[in-house]
């Protein structure tokens, strides 16, 4: 008897009628001496059963023989495993669970039109590891199964409080002069920053799997590894992509962070996420203050106030500046507006919608009311120690002290007085170029405003 391996490959079969999709991870070959007359393969089928039953003892290896034509199907042992796993996902804190096919990604040629489009603008990592993105065997080799998982966060918003109309400079202007100057921050950083609680959470899922099948491999990668996270998460069926670009589950929203478990094990995959809810609704594209989105389920990130805030590492266009409102890290105002995101995430947990799922034990992701706003004049006055102290364990880290600097004098400069005044007058005089031209900028529309105040008040009555 001679064995060979196959690579991974995918093959659409029709099963009952109904389209079916499966992954042949590792195909064994056998060759038996004995002649087999055409049309009767009993006691091929026999033997390779035999076999089968070899492999399935191994826990989560699934194998069917077939003479003639192999047809592989999930044994009841993997399904049994696929089912203990994402209750142990749960277990782990883990909103959703879904298992994706390790086979290339749906979206690569949509990715690579999208960064020959610019629209990736200075995230250099994006077009440094585009090829990697292909098939998720550049991160694990021998991957078969994606297991995708969404990690909800909570986030500030309350009734009263809605994102702030950033452009909407009339309502900005009113800030008066006893209300706090305050910047805002995206839901997502209001907490630790989510890389290690993510890898964390799957470390925990990884060691149970590797547990059940000894000898198999895993790799958790969260945002930073080259993976179409998002496609994967669709494929996993763990939601649509949105016309604002972001997963959105049916009952969940779209406020979660995505993680993946790669793995070489082989788990029956779940059925793609396939309609698409978003109807004829635009909030999202209308909501948008940049207009970031050229057309429906497009993102130009360059336009995007969580790419100016979080990852341009120089001056933002000017054109933008306005727009940004009071947003000093992200921006929320497209799912905000989503109405799948609608009655959610209050932080008055009485105005919880009571859907089952919604008061299911989960651990929640940790949320610090005191990242939710920072005093844009206060982060003026930090120098590199500070900032390292307050922020590194955070994702605001990710701009860095200039990044977070230039945004609170934008900040400054649309929402500001003249108290902010000092605090950029000393910005102006900062080592950083970057943040001494955010600041001139923003003392210059304070004053403008200030002086335009001013000369709308009546005149003194004369006696
Ligand atoms: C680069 C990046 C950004 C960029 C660009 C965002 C973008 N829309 O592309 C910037 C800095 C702007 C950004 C912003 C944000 N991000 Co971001 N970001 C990423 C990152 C690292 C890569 C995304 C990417 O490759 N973009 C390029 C586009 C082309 O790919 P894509 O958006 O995944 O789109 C796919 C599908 O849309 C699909 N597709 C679309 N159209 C079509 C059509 C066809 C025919 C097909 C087949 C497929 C297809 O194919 C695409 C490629 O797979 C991912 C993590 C990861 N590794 O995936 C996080 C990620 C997408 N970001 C995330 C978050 C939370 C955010 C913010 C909400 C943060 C904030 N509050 O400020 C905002 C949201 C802005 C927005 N509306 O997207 C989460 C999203 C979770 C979710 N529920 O969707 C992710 C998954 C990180 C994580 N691990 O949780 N982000
Ligand atoms: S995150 Fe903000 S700026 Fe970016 S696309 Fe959404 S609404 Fe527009
Ligand atoms: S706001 Fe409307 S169009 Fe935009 S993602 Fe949500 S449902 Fe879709």
């Amino acid at each position: 008897m001679r064995a060979s391996e196959t690579p991974p490959r995918s093959a659409g079969l029709l099963s009952r009628g109904r389209p079916f999709r499966f992954v042949i991870a590792g195909t064994v070959f056998v060759a038996f001496d004995t002649p087999i007359r055409c049309g009767n393969t009993a006691g091929l089928s026999g033997r390779l059963s035999r076999l089968a039953s070899l492999f399935s003892a191994l826990p989560g290896c699934s194998m069917m023989a077939k003479g003639g034509f192999a047809l592989p199907t999930p044994t009841p042992a993997s399904s049994a495993l696929a089912t203990r796993l994402k209750a142990q996902a749960v277990q782990c804190g883990f909103a959703l669970v879904g298992i994706a096919p390790a086979t290339e990604a749906d979206g690569f040629a949509h990715f690579r039109e999208w960064l020959d489009r610019g629209y990736a603008g200075e995230m250099a990592y994006l077009h440094k590891r585009a090829e990697a993105r292909r098939h998720p065997q550049s991160i694990l080799a021998g991957v078969r199964s994606v297991v995708m998982v969404a990690m909800e966060y909570r986030g500030s918003r309350r009734p009263e409080e809605p994102a702030t109309a950033a452009g909407d400079s009339a309502a900005l202007a009113t800030v008066s002069s006893a209300a706090p100057v305050r910047a805002r921050v995206a839901k997502y950083a209001q907490g630790p920053d989510y890389h290690p609680v993510m890898w964390g959470r799957l470390k925990t899922l990884a060691a149970w799997l590797e547990g059940e099948v000894p000898g198999c491999h895993t790799a958790a990668v969260t945002d930073t590894a080259p993976l179409l996270e998002r496609d994967f998460a669709r494929r996993a069926g763990l939601g649509w992509m949105g016309k604002n670009t972001m997963l959105i589950h049916p009952r969940r929203g779209s406020f979660f962070f995505l993680g993946a478990l790669l793995t070489d094990c082989e788990l029956p995959p779940d059925e793609p996420f396939r309609p698409v809810h978003c109807g004829t609704c635009t909030a999202c594209l209308q909501a948008c203050p940049t207009q970031a989105f050229p057309e429906p389920f497009i993102l130009d990130a360059t336009k995007c106030i969580s790419y100016l805030t979080i990852e341009l590492r120089s001056s933002i266009p000017p054109q933008y500046r306005e727009a940004m409102g009071d947003w000093l890290f992200g921006c929320d105002i497209c799912q905000d507006v989503c109405p799948w995101n609608r009655r959610r995430f209050w932080r008055d947990e009485s105005q919880q919608p009571s859907h089952p799922e919604t008061r299911r034990e989960e651990v929640p992701f940790p949320h610090d009311p005191d990242l939710e706003w920072l005093d844009p004049i206060e982060l003026l006055n930090y120098d590199a120690d500070n900032f390292r102290q307050r922020f590194k364990k955070t994702s605001l880290w990710r701009s860095r002290r200039t990044g977070l600097l230039r945004n609170a004098a934008i900040v400054l400069g649309n929402i500001g007085d003249e108290r902010a005044l000092p605090a950029l007058e000393k910005a102006v005089r900062d080592e950083d170029e970057v943040i001494r031209e955010a600041a001139a900028w923003a003392i210059e529309r304070i004053r403008q405003r200030t002086s335009s105040v001013y000369s709308g008040l009546p005149s003194a009555p004369v006696d």
